[in-house]
């Protein structure tokens, strides 16, 4: 089978959406995971690994408990493919209520196993 590996290596958070701190997870490929909760100017780095296969959305979200009254706020998307990359992806919110959120997440695809 082939498959890929997708490596989240850090994230840095260039601007917050809430006002204390941002609670983060991303999407990939039918997974959540949770990321530590950033502030401006923060960096942290990060260890998670995704297998997957041909194409899917790395999603960043901020986590409001997603109450019908509060829904969790999408802040942007970036593509994923299986070659192999080694970059740096901006996270920018462009609308909704995380608008003005800005991460930066560096990542890397590597062939799977
Ligand atoms: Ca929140
Ligand atoms: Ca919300």
């Amino acid at each position: 089978m082939h498959v890929a590996i997708l490596i989240i290596r850090s994230i840095v958070c260039k601007e917050q959406a809430e006002t204390f701190t941002d609670e983060l997870y991303v999407t990939f490929n039918g997974v959540k995971i949770s990321l530590p909760n950033m502030t401006r100017g923060q960096t942290e780095v990060l260890d998670d690994e995704f297998i997957f296969e041909g194409a899917s959305q790395l999603s960043l979200f901020e986590n409001d408990g997603d109450h019908w009254y509060d829904r969790d706020d999408f802040i942007a998307s970036n593509t994923i493919t299986e070659a192999p990359l080694d970059t740096t992806l901006e996270f920018k919110s462009s609308s909704g209520n995380a608008l003005g959120a800005h991460y930066a997440l560096d990542v890397s695809v590597t062939a799977g196993p």
